[in-house]
């Protein structure tokens, strides 16, 4: 593996996973571990292997925000000068699917995290938060925003302006978990979601992502148009017309990404 230094990056079979791990500090994201999480996104995406990825924590925290020791001492200009929270722009541009397996507490930086993240799986001990309101600040990995689309404003402003922590079943009412999963088999049901996705044809794959993500963007017309174009796309590929014939043949489609 890689020599990184805040993370674990192995792959399974066709899954890329991520394991945060500083764990003196609650996988707290300092620097490094954004800017490791970035170029570890950025190998998979290059990797023809894997077609999805899994990102995880340790059973007490997925992590537990940006990191305050890190912070606590800098300035307008270090933190506008140094473009800090600007680094996640490397993980939001990777095209293939990222899976959250959090355990634990996903608070400020963490849940910002998970928010960025396509599929969120969640074990009952999971906590989300956006407690930089307790600190002087606000969200700046962009909670404001994504936390808001995914559970709306309600509670969005509730968690925001509060702090407070939501468990598991509140954030999967609220829709900002995909699953809640027993926490013995939480990391095996994410990697078994991955090798799923993986399975399928890379090009419909990431052309869903693609189309969903721009739900966040843009008007529904605009919308539910580039949706048609990508959908008509997909008559452009191999595996368009395997897995439909492999339908009427009544067999198992063998997608070749093509
Ligand atoms: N940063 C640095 N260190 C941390 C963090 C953190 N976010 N969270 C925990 N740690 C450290 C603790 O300092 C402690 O270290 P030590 O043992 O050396 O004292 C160790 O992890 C264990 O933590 P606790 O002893 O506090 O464990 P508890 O079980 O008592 O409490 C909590 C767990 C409730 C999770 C508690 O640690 C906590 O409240 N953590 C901070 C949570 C928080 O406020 N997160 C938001 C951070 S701000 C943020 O994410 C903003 C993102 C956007 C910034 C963008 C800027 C442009």
């Amino acid at each position: 593996t890689a020599p990184y230094e805040t993370l674990v990056v192995e792959t399974r079979e066709t899954v890329g996973l991520i394991t945060l791990n500083r764990p003196k500090a609650l996988n707290a994201l300092n620097a490094a571990l954004i800017r490791e999480l970035g170029e570890a996104l950025e190998a998979f995406e290059f990797d023809e292997v894997v077609g999805a990825v899994v990102i995880t924590g340790a059973e007490k925290a997925f992590a537990a925000g940006a990191d305050i020791r890190e912070m606590a001492d800098k300035s307008f200009a270090d933190v506008y000068l140094a473009d800090l929270g600007g680094a996640w722009r490397r993980v939001v541009g990777c095209r293939k699917p990222r899976i959250a397996a959090v355990s634990g507490y996903a608070l400020g930086g963490g849940s910002e995290l998970a928010q960025m993240c396509d599929l969120v799986f969640a074990s009952p001990t999971a906590k989300f938060g956006q407690p930089e309101i307790t600190l002087g600040i606000i969200p700046g990995f962009g909670g404001t925003q994504r936390l808001t689309r995914a559970v709306g404003k309600a509670k969005a402003m509730d968690l925001i302006l509060t702090g407070r922590m939501m468990d598991a079943e509140e954030a999967e009412r609220a829709g900002l978990v995909s699953r809640i999963v027993p926490a013995e088999t939480l990391l095996d049901e994410a990697l078994e979601a991955g090798a799923k996705i993986a399975s399928f044809s890379r090009a419909a794959v990431l052309a869903a992502k693609e189309a969903v993500d721009v739900a966040a963007e843009v008007g529904l017309s605009e919308g539910v148009r580039f949706e048609r174009r990508m959908f008509q796309a997909m008559f452009a590929t191999d595996d368009q017309t395997e897995g439909m014939a492999a339908f009427v043949e009544k067999r198992k489609p063998a997608f070749k990404n093509r």
